[in-house]
C-alpha cells in the first residue's frame, strides 16, 4: 500500500514511523509512506499556506490554494485519479478497528493533516472523500490522528504482522477486550502466574482466556458486547459471570 500524507510538518513523522513494526513493513516494502510538505505547493512570495477567517474571528484557516496544487500533483503522478482521500477533523466518522480493516484493502490513501482552525471548506467538498475522527477531543492538529490511522491500518495489512498474531487476532478474540498475558518468571517477588497458564492444558487454558476476555469486557465496556457473536458456551459463561458479579455488587 502507499500512503501520501499531506501536512505542514512533515517533520512529525520521522520517529513514529522509523521504529518497530511500521519500520519493518516499509523495509519490507508491505507499506510505502510519503510525507509532502503542503508548504511546498504555496505559489506566493513568503510561501504561505493560512489567512484570516472570511467573516472575522479568531485563529487561521488553511487555504485552498496550496491543497488543490497539491493535488493536481498527486493526480497527475497516479494517472488522473486518486481513491480515497482521507481528512482527520473531529467532525469525521469515528475511527473503529472495522474501519482500518477497510482501509487496509486499498492500494493508496491520501491522508491530509490540517492545522490551525482547519481548513478551507472548498477542500472539504470538492477534494475530501473520507473524514475521520480518533475521538472526541480536541487536538492540535491532524498529525497525531493520521499516524494513528497509519499504525491502526497498516498491521492489518498481510505480512506486516507475524502470521501467529494476525490468525489469533481474526479467528477468535475479534470485538473483545483482551485476557491478560503473563511471561516468565512463573512468581516475581511473591506475585505468581495463575495456576492454569503453565497447566500445559490446551482446551483448558483456551477457555480461561475467553472467560477472562468476556468478563473484562463485561466489566469495563459491557457496550461492546452487542458487536460480538458470542457462542452457546459464551453465553453460558456470561449469564455466570453476571449472576456473580450481581451477587458482589448488591
Ligand atoms: N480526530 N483535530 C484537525 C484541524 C482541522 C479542523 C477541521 C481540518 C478540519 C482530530 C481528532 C482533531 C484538531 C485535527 C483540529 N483540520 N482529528 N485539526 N480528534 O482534534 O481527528
Amino acid at each position: 500500500m502507499k500512503i501520501d500524507i499531506l501536512t505542514l510538518f512533515p517533520e512529525m513523522f520521522v520517529s513514529p514511523f522509523n521504529a518497530s513494526i511500521i519500520k519493518r513493513a516499509r523495509e519490507r516494502n508491505l507499506i510505502e509512506i510519503n510525507t509532502i510538505n503542503i508548504r511546498d505547493y504555496s505559489r506566493n512570495k513568503h510561501h504561505t499556506v493560512d489567512d484570516t477567517p472570511f467573516g472575522g474571528g479568531a485563529g487561521m484557516v488553511m487555504m485552498p490554494e496550496p491543497l488543490f496544487e497539491c493535488f493536481d500533483h498527486l493526480k497527475e503522478m497516479h494517472g488522473g485519479q486518486l481513491g480515497r482521500v482521507i481528512m482527520m477533523c473531529p467532525q469525521g466518522q469515528p475511527f473503529t478497528q472495522e474501519y482500518a480493516k477497510e482501509l487496509a484493502r486499498e492500494e493508496h490513501l491520501v491522508l491530509v493533516c490540517g492545522h490551525y482552525e482547519g481548513i478551507d471548506e472548498r477542500v472539504r467538498e470538492n477534494l475530501i472523500t473520507d473524514e475521520i475522527s480518533i475521538g472526541d477531543y480536541v487536538l492540535t492538529g491532524g498529525e497525531l490522528p493520521a499516524m494513528v490511522v497509519v499504525d491502526a491500518v497498516s498491521r492489518m495489512i498481510p505480512g506486516v504482522l507475524g502470521e501467529a498474531a494476525s490468525a489469533e487476532e481474526d479467528s477468535f478474540y475479534h470485538g473483545l477486550l483482551e485476557y491478560p498475558h503473563y511471561t516468565k518468571p512463573r512468581e516475581y517477588r511473591g506475585l505468581a502466574v495463575p495456576d492454569i497458564l503453565l497447566s500445559g492444558h490446551h482446551e483448558n487454558i483456551r477457555r480461561w482466556r475467553r472467560r477472562q476476555s468476556l468478563l473484562r469486557t463485561l466489566e469495563r465496556r459491557p457496550e461492546l458486547l452487542k458487536g460480538v457473536e458470542l457462542s452457546k458456551e459464551d453465553k453460558k459463561v456470561l449469564r455466570e459471570l453476571l449472576e456473580l458479579l450481581q451477587g458482589l455488587e448488591l
